[in-house]
């Protein structure tokens, strides 16, 4: 299909800015597994680098390409984070946490020297908002912050699985908040982050460097 097409293509030229010796930031979703199988390629054409996963599911795919990992208590600095996007502004504000890994995400991207978005060309917008805002909730009280949410004209969904709240590889909740428009994202982070018990929300303020995009054509790479 072709978004999927569009996807390899941003997530396979993102492995190109991998360099030798480096400490690599691996991001999560769909477009992500591209890049990680392209760089467990370069790794096995002999580049020495290590991986931090953003989530278990990046870690299964990193190991079954043989990317090594390591983790915050061996290194202490990222040089590059690569990772996807559910939408991505103007201003290459971002909001991510469809694939419910932002909070480890969000840790090793901001821990990154440089953070490159890959993503196929649906995810650029003119303003964030349409895609629902994942907001990571300590289960404790959750209906609580959901409630708060409300009030600021959203209208918070806790994420469910199999019919279950879904679980973070953190052990938290997801409450899922449409807002239709962000217009200051910067603003609706800070309070959303003001309310007690919520743990990390998917608006990724002033934290890329760079942008791949993913065309039927081929990439474009986008640079602030
Ligand atoms: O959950 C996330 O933040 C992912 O990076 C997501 O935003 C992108 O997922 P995709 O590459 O499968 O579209």
């Amino acid at each position: 299909e072709d978004k999927d097409f569009k996807k390899k293509l941003a997530g396979e030229k993102a492995a190109e800015f991998v360099k030798d010796g480096m400490v690599v930031g691996l991001g999560s979703g769909s477009t992500m597994y591209w890049t990680i199988k392209k760089i467990g390629e370069q790794v096995s054409e002999g580049i020495a680098i290590q991986g931090i996963p953003s989530s278990v599911q990046t870690a299964n795919w990193a190991k079954e390409f043989g990317i090594p990992l390591t983790d915050f208590s061996k290194v202490k600095q990222v040089d590059l984070a690569i990772d996807g996007a559910d939408e991505i502004d103007q201003n290459f504000d971002l909001i991510k946490g469809g694939g419910g890994s932002l909070v480890r995400e969000k840790i090793i991207d901001s821990a990154a020297g440089q953070l490159i978005i890959a993503a196929d060309d649906s995810k650029l917008v003119k303003a964030l908002g349409a895609f629902p805002l994942p907001v990571e909730v300590v289960p404790f009280g959750y209906e609580i912050i959901k409630e708060k949410i409300a009030r600021l004209g959203s209208e918070p969904v806790l994420r469910s699985q199999n019919g279950k709240a879904f679980v973070t590889d953190n052990g938290n909740y997801i409450l899922d908040c449409l807002f239709s428009e962000i217009t200051d994202p910067k603003k609706l982070h800070n309070l959303l982050k003001s309310m007690v018990g919520v743990v990390e929300t998917g608006l990724f303020i002033n934290m890329t460097d760079m942008v791949i995009i993913g065309k039927s054509t081929g990439t474009e790479i986008l640079h602030k």
